[in-house]
């Protein structure tokens, strides 16, 4: 991974500015832990392909079917990413098209709802996602909404709670998936209540899909109307989304993504999500997976056994929330301090938090990014000491010095970058 062959020569000499910002990032990447849950390192092979010439191209419709000439290596490109997700995921229709995973979510709606229909989803408060129907996103502003949460003193999604809620509101749609949920998912659950209801299912597994194609969450395709992803998450490709669906939905959807929401696709993208699927279909990149969920429920275990409270007392897959109400600090200072200290995550609110999405009274933490450097589950003590030693004292300057030096072996024992692009 810590090769990096392109100097960046012509942005350094057309535009020093950006140029700059770009190396100021590959050093902070380099020099900091980055344990936001949704974030990766996205192989240069994947950024090679994004940053390549395919940008140039317009190619509007879908391989073999195109409005514009020229077409012949983007049909082969496109062709190689939906194969591939087949193959990865089991999945009968892929659209790789979709701009993101919230362009993948407004795909799926507009497929098959109309305006003012109700859908369920996960309460953005108990670690759903925007699309999922908050009210500031047009899932919130088109239909009308209800949510399921977490039970308040397991953590847990209680399933027949979800049941109680669909049976009342009768969704058009249910909404499987989170951004901030540590446990399997029980999509063959979420299937039966949908059926029950007569609801379509759509999984959202943006924050799961490399734990899914692994093998080592369970996967909703069959069980699933629709699923959704972005492609940079734990599947370690490039910023993007696609979509899965049954047959039946196939030219629906395609029709909506194409030309319903979107225009030209992003074939320099879709090129790069092409190559991040070769390299899902890897044995390393399983082996990659199961050492994300590893570190994560050895880092939980770590901060418990620190006096953290961890939602739902653990994790079973690449993130925790953790509960910060008994450590005296905001998530929004916990954020600012380990920031400091070297350690990049995000302020998070918990399930029934008191406090508001600026504040909150939690942070999210995730193992991806660090297991793509190459951290083990040995390390996770280490890490665990500096987070907690970086909140007792985060007035006290020394120890904040001292916890950046940790962070700095460590770092430096597992570089992502190379010295080269680091160092300039
Ligand atoms: N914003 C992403 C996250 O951080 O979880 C979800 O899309």
């Amino acid at each position: 991974m810590n090769r990096f062959d392109c100097d960046y020569e012509a942005i350094k000499r057309i535009d020093p500015e950006v140029y700059d910002a770009i190396f100021g990032e590959f050093a902070r990447e380099n020099d900091k832990l980055l344990m936001i849950a949704s974030e990766n390192y996205a192989s240069y092979a994947v950024m090679e392909a994004q940053g390549s010439v395919l940008t140039n191209k317009y190619a509007e419709g879908y391989p073999y079917k195109r409005y514009y000439g020229g077409c012949q290596y983007m049909d082969i490109v496109e062709s190689l990413a939906i194969e591939r997700a087949k193959e990865l995921f089991g999945a009968e229709h892929v659209n790789v098209q979709a701009h993101s995973g919230s362009s993948a979510n407004m795909g799926v709606f507009f497929t098959v709802l109309k305006p003012g229909d109700t859908i369920l989803g996960m309460d953005l408060r108990h670690g759903g996602h925007l699309t999922h129907g908050a009210s500031v996103s047009f899932s919130g502003m088109l239909y009308k909404t209800n949510f399921y949460g977490v039970d308040k003193e397991t953590g847990y999604i209680d399933y027949e709670e979800v049941r109680r809620l669909a049976q009342e509101c009768k969704p058009r749609m249910i909404v499987a998936g989170a951004s901030a949920y540590s446990r399997i998912i029980n999509f063959e659950e979420f299937s039966s209540i949908a059926k029950e209801v007569g609801a379509f299912l759509m999984a959202d597994i943006a924050h799961i899909a490399g734990l899914i194609a692994a093998g080592v969450h369970p996967s909703p395709v069959k069980y699933a109307d629709f699923v959704t992803t972005s492609t940079h998450k734990t599947l370690r490709g490039p910023r993007g989304g696609m979509v899965m669906c049954k047959g039946e939905y196939a030219k629906a959807l395609d029709k909506i993504i194409f030309p319903g929401i979107q225009g030209g696709p992003l074939m320099h993208v879709i090129a790069a999500k092409a190559v991040a699927f070769k390299e899902a279909l890897t044995a390393e990149f399983n082996d990659y997976q199961r050492n994300v969920v590893k570190n994560a429920s050895r880092l939980a275990s770590e901060l418990m056994k620190r006096g953290y409270k961890i939602i739902s007392d653990g994790t079973d897959t690449h993130l925790m929330l953790v509960d910060l109400r008994n450590k005296n600090i905001t998530g929004a200072l916990a954020e600012q301090v380990l920031d400091l200290a070297g350690i990049t995550l995000n302020k998070n609110s918990i399930p029934y938090d008191d406090k508001p999405a600026t504040v909150t009274s939690g942070i999210r933490l995730g193992t991806p990014a660090m297991t793509t450097r190459g951290l083990m589950d040995s390390d996770m003590e280490e890490v665990a000491d500096i987070i907690d030693s970086t909140l007792k004292n985060h007035t006290d300057a020394g120890n904040m010095e001292t916890q950046r030096r940790r962070v700095e072996v460590l770092c430096n024992k597992y570089p992502i970058y190379s010295t080269h692009v680091v160092k300039v």
